[in-house]
């Protein structure tokens, strides 16, 4: 039984995220979505939140659970035996930050990370973006679904 992990800040999820998240189901038998800490992000949901905003979208996926963890990535990695990281990659620039991740991961741990090609029309889609949309009181909901865009809203009043 093959076990990846796909970890993230999801700071919320969106259509881009949702994305890699089918395709890494379709190729290992279980997939855990982790909501993990970022030290370089300073997030607008809780935690609880955006593990919520994520398991309403992957309810119709019977391989897919979603969990959070403060520590370190491969930690959580080793505790349930995950055979790869996987990640999505949305142009060079992702590649560059994610690089070095992978090799610190794999150096420290042993573990493979496995990089997705981002489906292209969704490469312009970053949660970032998307918060600065919302906070500019922009329409989100071809970028999130209709859950975290209400919930954008409501945070952005
Ligand atoms: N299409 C395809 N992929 C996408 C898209 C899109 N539109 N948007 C984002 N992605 C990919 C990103 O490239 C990334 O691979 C993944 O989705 C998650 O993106 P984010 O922005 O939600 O999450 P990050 O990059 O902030 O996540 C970083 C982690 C939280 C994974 C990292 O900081 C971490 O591992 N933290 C735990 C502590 C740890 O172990 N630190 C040491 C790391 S070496």
């Amino acid at each position: 039984m093959t076990l990846a992990v796909c970890p993230g800040s999801f700071d919320p999820v969106t259509f881009g995220h949702l994305d890699v998240f089918a395709r890494a189901a379709s190729l290992f038998d279980e997939v855990v979505i982790l909501v993990a800490h970022n030290s370089s992000k300073n997030p607008l949901f809780s935690p609880r939140q955006r593990v919520e905003f994520i398991r309403e979208e992957v309810r119709h996926m019977a391989n897919v659970r979603v969990e959070d963890f403060g520590g370190l990535l491969v930690d959580f990695c080793r505790d349930i035996r995950a055979d790869a990281i996987v990640k999505g990659l949305r142009s060079a620039v992702d590649l560059d930050a994610e690089y070095p991740m992978a090799l610190m991961n794999r150096e420290i741990s042993g573990i493979e990370t496995v990089f997705l090609v981002g489906d292209p029309a969704k490469g312009h889609i970053a949660s970032s973006l998307v918060k600065d949309v919302a906070r500019h009181k922009g329409d989100v909901r071809s970028f999130v679904p209709a859950r975290v865009a209400r919930a954008l809203e409501e945070e952005m009043q």
